[in-house]
């Protein structure tokens, strides 16, 4: 394999004791408890880039996925832990749990979805042109996707960061000593961007290998073909976890942006975009108030709580408001449980740990929900 042209230096501190402090936390010796499985499965389209501004079909998109039957949900191409075709071909993961939350809201159906793979080129084309209805796809949230692209962020399902990963063998302890390396990248990506950024703020040269798909990414990366391969740190985990060794793998301390990821829907449909952020809230606000998805059915009959009664459409008709039912919280929780039986399903076989993402009322979490009122 190719080597970083200018010498290596081993760090002070092992990868592993370090990796305590990246963002997000990830387990480095615990191996994947669930193998995923493979990535892309299924073909997406030929990559295209977006338009400057959104052309949303007119209408109410939650009239139109009504009259459908069906929400269509743009997932990634396969990235296990978020969305990937398990070993029945069924689309599973953190971010295919968020297509369902909102089918559910809808129809109180978690099966109508429909889950259209879109690599990081095409997506926003494909929610743009009015392809798929909404994106659950680790997607960052900036201002130019915010604004010039056109769309609405449904808020922030998993704080991240960018990492790398290296193999082991190459002995790197941090991304300094990656200086003339080789990496492997996606573009369409902030990944793209920030890696540029990065090097050159830190005044080191990097040559970044750009492939579209990912798991013509992660075969270069295996094959040697790049030092490293950057994006995410949970994408980093989750490509980790299914590699027949991860622990030949190590995903170095060093986190150089921030990404904040969440579903995403185009601009001009305020109702729809209400509706996929409270159901991000409501996933939240279940866990801070204890709601799970064993006894919610017992929590909506007996809590005392006002605002635990409200959320779980007891009183105050705040369903109605988002236009649809009021029992849709309690729909979502019986059916998938809470933000935090969600991460835990998901994102902790890959190795993810709360880190930031545990509720504001833990340390260090960032998980917030305002009122339900
Ligand atoms: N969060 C970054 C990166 C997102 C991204 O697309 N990451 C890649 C690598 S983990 C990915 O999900 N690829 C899946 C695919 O192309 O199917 C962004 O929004 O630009």
């Amino acid at each position: 394999m190719t080597t970083p042209k200018r010498h290596i230096l081993a760090g002070a501190f092992g990868a592993a004791a370090i990796l305590a402090t990246a963002l997000p936390a990830v387990a480095q010796q615990r191996p994947a408890q669930q193998p995923a499985a493979p990535a892309a499965q299924a073909q997406p389209a030929p990559a295209a880039q977006p338009q400057q501004q959104a052309t949303a079909p007119s209408g109410s998109t939650i009239d139109a996925i009504r009259a459908r039957g069906t929400l269509v949900c743009g997932v990634t191409t396969g990235l296990a832990g978020f969305a990937a075709p398990n070993s029945q071909g069924v689309w599973a993961g953190f971010d295919v749990d968020y297509c369902k939350a909102v089918a559910i809201a809808l129809f109180n159906d978690a099966n109508r979805v429909r889950y259209v793979p879109t690599t990081a080129q095409n997506r926003f084309t494909a929610l743009q042109s009015g392809e798929v209805d909404m994106l659950a796809r680790n997607t960052t949230w900036t201002l130019s996707r915010d604004t010039s692209l056109g769309f609405d962020f449904g808020g922030i399902n998993f704080f991240d960061g960018q990492g790398f990963m290296v193999k082991r063998a190459l002995n790197v302890q941090n991304a300094r000593q990656l200086d003339g390396a080789t990496v492997c990248v996606q573009p369409g990506t902030t990944t793209e961007q920030n890696l540029a950024d990065w090097a050159r703020g830190a005044r080191i040269q990097i040559r970044p290998v750009v492939i579209e798909r990912l798991e013509d990414n992660v075969a270069a990366y295996i094959a040697g073909r790049c030092d490293a391969y950057t994006t995410d740190v949970s994408g980093l985990a989750s490509t980790r976890a299914v590699q027949q060794n991860p622990n030949d793998h190590v995903i170095l301390p060093d986190v150089i942006s921030k990404e904040p990821l969440g579903p995403l829907v185009r601009h001009g449909d305020q109702r729809f975009a209400d509706l996929v952020r409270w159901v991000h809230f409501g996933l939240v606000a279940a866990e801070e108030f204890g709601v799970t998805s064993q006894n919610v059915q017992e929590m909506a009959q007996n809590d005392p709580r006002p605002e635990v009664q409200r959320m779980l459409g007891r009183t105050g008709g705040l369903g109605q408001m988002l236009g649809v039912d009021n029992l849709w919280m309690i729909n979502i929780i019986r059916t998938l449980g809470n933000y935090g039986e969600m991460f835990e399903r998901n994102l902790t076989p890959i190795g993810l740990q709360r880190g930031p993402n545990a509720l504001w009322t833990t340390p260090g979490g960032l998980q917030y929900a305002p009122p339900f009122r």
